[in-house]
């Protein structure tokens, strides 16, 4: 049988020029991007090496040739000779690519179909960088504001509020089956559990939202990334 086999290039360190040591030690340094795609990876079965970059390189070459952007994730694939940066679209590509069958996916024209990629776009700009000033505001700006701060903090109930009631009676996002969408809003939830349980109680607070979140984490998929990253982050 051939195997599909993809090499991939993510993972991170990004926040390591920003942090004290003391922030390392307890914080996840790599950022939840990277971690998202390997659970799609992981969910496909599809092989992949996973590389990780410290934060300073990824600001100059070679990487900014590969992502100009000079973010993480990217991938790049052999078999394709594709190469991929944005994590919404990374994942997007590893769908239409490996998912012919619709596992973690739905059928390209369907109602489901385009109610996913409604989710996964609310992911990537609703929830990620909503998220992630949070943790910036929070952890890592040179002055404290506590008005960004709220505003932030805010933004991630707001969030939360919206698959909190989407979710009541449903089990999963989109079509009544576990898809890519419900592993796409793990990574970032996994930020809130370590930043700002303080402040926010997901199991009381948003309580749908966390029975669904527990379920997809317990995954194999997801849990056996989540070990990976505690490994790759020294808290194993
Ligand atoms: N919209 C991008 C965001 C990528 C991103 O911000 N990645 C973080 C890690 S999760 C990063 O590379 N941070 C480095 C930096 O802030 O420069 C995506 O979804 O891929």
């Amino acid at each position: 049988m051939w195997v599909w086999r993809i090499s991939t290039l993510v993972v991170l360190n990004p926040f390591s020029n920003h942090a004290s040591q003391a922030d390392h030690s307890v914080g996840p340094p790599g950022g939840p991007n990277p971690w998202k795609v390997a659970m799609i990876l992981e969910e496909l079965y599809v092989p992949y090496n996973q590389k990780f970059i410290e934060f300073s390189d990824m600001k100059r070459e070679p990487f900014e040739s590969i992502n100009p952007n000079g973010r993480v994730p990217v991938i790049e694939d052999p078999n394709t000779g594709i190469t991929l940066w944005e994590s919404g679209a990374i994942i997007e590509y590893l769908l239409d690519t490996y998912d012919n069958q619709h596992t973690i996916s739905f059928t390209p024209g369907s109602k489901e179909f385009f109610e996913a990629k409604q989710w996964l776009h609310f992911q990537v700009s609703g929830q990620g960088p909503y998220f992630g000033q949070a943790v910036w505001f929070t952890r890592y700006h040179s002055e404290q504001v506590p008005s960004a701060v709220d505003r932030y903090v805010n933004e991630i109930r707001r969030v939360s509020r919206v698959l909190n009631h989407v979710l009541e009676n449903k089990e999963y996002l989109v079509g009544g089956k576990f898809s890519y969408v419900d592993t796409a809003f793990v990574p970032w939830y996994g930020i809130v559990q370590a930043f700002f349980s303080e402040k926010i109680d997901l199991e009381n607070e948003f309580p749908r939202l966390n029975s669904w979140l527990s379920h997809v984490k317990a995954r194999p998929a997801t849990t056996k990334v989540n070990e990976a990253r505690l490994v790759a982050i020294g808290q194993a």
